[in-house]
């Protein structure tokens, strides 16, 4: 029970910074409902949901793609950006989910893939088809590299790839074209060919297409790895590490020289002459908090947030996400508190622990065992109470967690079924050696189907589901928890309603506490006249807090303790318990009573 209280004076909701109060949730259209079984999420069975996502709170809901695609990368290679694939409806029907989503008091905001293309897109097809097309520079095409012995002649995959570099896919980044005898880039899967950025038609067209969806009442884009649009046009070969088969491009592609130029071109061709309450989220693998300044400086009119990776990157050797490793409090406070310093001025975070391409936040962050529930929530509050905008992944606000995956045929994702084969034919690993290397940090782990209810299949589907249910959705699901008031799903309506509530959530300033504390994440937020103390156990023993009070304060007054509120909890509420003391993975998030002032 909160004590109302008259908020504290914050700068009005603009249009241009709504977003600073939302909550959005990310919906991978595949796995979330199915409505006409065929085993795959669909649009209707979006539509089915709305009521659900209304009384879950958030503000937003961002599709994962469901453009005309061939589905190589489960939508994240398009060969109609204009169009829905039939696989999940129509366009009449997105268009009643936006409608819905609107009449709801909610927003949509669509995923926009403009790095790469799918291959069987037309521009790419007319690309391919000779080199004097006028679309050929369309993409990024270059002649083999002469074979090293000579007369050798340019054979693929022999050393005549233009440069070294390797997929994120696994294998080469570039794709021999018989056809016209060159090679074409390829980041991704030799079905995502790579745009010419460099191309102002490419960039047009990409602009016009974005404007033709801003026109049909779409509410901003998610933009993928957008900060990889910009290359050194030079490709040159990239540091090849022990034992690696390829070199690194990233240092060449990510963060390139004509980044901010292409997205303040962006905002100017797609978005400055807009009213309304738009949201762009820049999804940024390898950004650094410098970056995130410029991109997000509302001044520089590019993005509003981006996706950070720096977070999801500490449990993982040299940020390689088959040599897992443990993941230290100490560290992930670090992190995030970096980045709540580096943006407090200028720049806004995006704020997330999963999506469909992260492992499930409870059994990644949290204890996806005896404390599920309890660290699902303290997981929610300790994001939720950041400085940012929070990202809800389907299923998260329901405690969903990893799958197990026996084999490598109950895997469906491209990333791990390219990287089962380069391991086990060219890196001499055995079948049981990958298949545990994959086990925790695998994308499948968030991509099994939203759980709805303890019937066959979840609920999700009633035909047979694309990619197995986890056989936890007996007492892991929606139908269990939207109307049990201590449930995961009513915590997060809790704290998204405090996100609401609160401009000391929203706007507060961050300040970390108790840095090298390798349990307890403890930070506060104030306002002027408010204060809340955030408290989260990470782990399953009692932490007792011990604060100096004047890192507490209310105003210049120290906080005192025996006049703290607690705002929000995820155990009950039990006055024998001191207010700093944490029990197992405990949530606390108190409003400090200001002290009396010194004398
Ligand atoms: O992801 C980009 C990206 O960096 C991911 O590949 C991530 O680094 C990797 O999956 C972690 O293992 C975006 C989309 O979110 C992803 O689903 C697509 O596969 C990728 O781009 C290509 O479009
Ligand atoms: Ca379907």
């Amino acid at each position: 029970m909160t004590v109302e209280h008259a908020p504290a004076e914050i700068p009005k909701a603009t249009s241009s910074d709504w977003f600073q109060r939302a909550v959005v949730y990310q919906i991978y259209p595949r796995s979330f409902a199915d409505s006409n079984g065929d085993g795959i999420g669909d649009l209707r069975g979006i539509i089915s949901k709305l009521d659900y996502l209304k009384r879950l709170g958030v503000d937003v809901v961002w599709l994962s793609p469901l453009y005309t695609s061939p589905q190589d990368d489960n939508g994240y290679d398009i060969s109609d950006y204009r169009n829905v694939d039939p696989l999940f409806g129509t366009l009449e029907q997105l268009r009643d989910l936006t409608d819905g989503l609107h009449a709801r008091g909610m927003k949509l905001v669509m995923d926009l893939v403009v790095n790469h293309t799918s291959d069987e897109h037309p521009w790419f097809v007319e690309s391919r088809s000779s080199k004097d097309n006028p679309k050929r520079d369309w993409y990024w095409w270059r002649p083999p590299r002469e074979a090293a012995a000579a007369g050798a002649g340019p054979t693929p995959g022999t050393g005549s790839e233009p440069n070294n570099w390797g997929s994120a896919f696994s294998g080469p980044a570039w794709e021999f074209d018989q056809a016209t005898g060159e090679y074409y880039l390829h980041i991704f899967s030799k079905k995502q060919p790579d745009l010419n950025w460099e191309n102002p038609e490419v960039r047009a067209a990409v602009y016009e297409m974005m404007n033709w969806w801003l026109d049909r009442g779409v509410d901003g884009f998610r933009m993928d790895v957008i900060n990889f649009i910009s290359k050194d046009t030079s490709l040159p070969d990239g540091p090849r590490g022990d034992g690696k088969l390829y070199g690194d491009g990233t240092p060449f592609y990510i963060d390139g020289p004509r980044m901010h130029e292409f997205l303040q071109e962006m905002h100017r061709e797609v978005f400055a002459g807009r009213t309304g309450e738009l949201l762009t989220v820049g999804e940024m693998p390898g950004v650094t908090v410098e970056e995130a300044v410029l991109y997000t400086d509302p001044a520089r009119a590019e993005v509003d947030m981006v996706f950070q990776f720096e977070h999801v990157a500490l449990d993982q050797e040299e940020g390689d996400k088959w040599r897992p490793k443990k993941l230290l409090l100490t560290e992930l406070k670090q992190t995030l508190g970096r980045w709540q310093d580096g943006l407090a001025e200028r720049g806004w975070n995006s704020l997330y622990w999963g999506n469909h391409d992260q492992a499930r936040a409870v059994s990644r962050f949290g204890d996806d065992g005896t404390y599920r529930e309890l660290s699902a929530k303290m997981l929610a509050g300790i994001l939720h109470l950041h400085r940012g905008t929070p990202y809800v992944y389907q299923g998260e606000e329901l405690g969903m967690t990893n799958m197990t995956f026996g084999a490598i045929s109950d895997y469906r994702d491209i990333e791990v079924l390219n990287h089962h084969r380069e391991a086990t034919t060219h890196l001499g690993h055995t079948d049981a050696e990958v298949l545990a290397a994959l086990a925790p940090l695998n994308r499948d782990n968030a991509r099994t189907p939203v759980q709805w209810d303890a019937s066959r299949h979840a609920g999700f589907t009633t035909g047979a589901p694309w990619i197995a249910v986890n056989p936890n959705a007996n007492h892991i699901n929606a139908a269990a928890q939207v109307d049990d008031p201590d449930s995961v799903f009513s915590f997060y309506r809790k704290v998204i309603a405090l996100r609401h509530a609160e401009p000391v959530v929203s706007h507060g300033d961050f300040t970390m506490l108790l840095p090298d504390d390798p349990h307890v994440y403890a930070f506060t937020r104030s306002l002027p006249d408010t204060t809340f103390l955030v408290l989260g156990n990470f782990s399953g023993q009692d932490q007792k807090v011990t604060l100096d009070d004047a890192d507490v304060a209310v105003g210049d007054v120290p906080a005192v303790w025996d006049s703290a509120e607690l705002v929000l909890g995820n155990y009950p509420a039990d006055a024998a318990v001191p207010l700093l003391h944490l029990r197992p993975w405990e949530l606390k998030v108190l409003r400090a009573g200001a002290g009396r002032p010194a004398r």
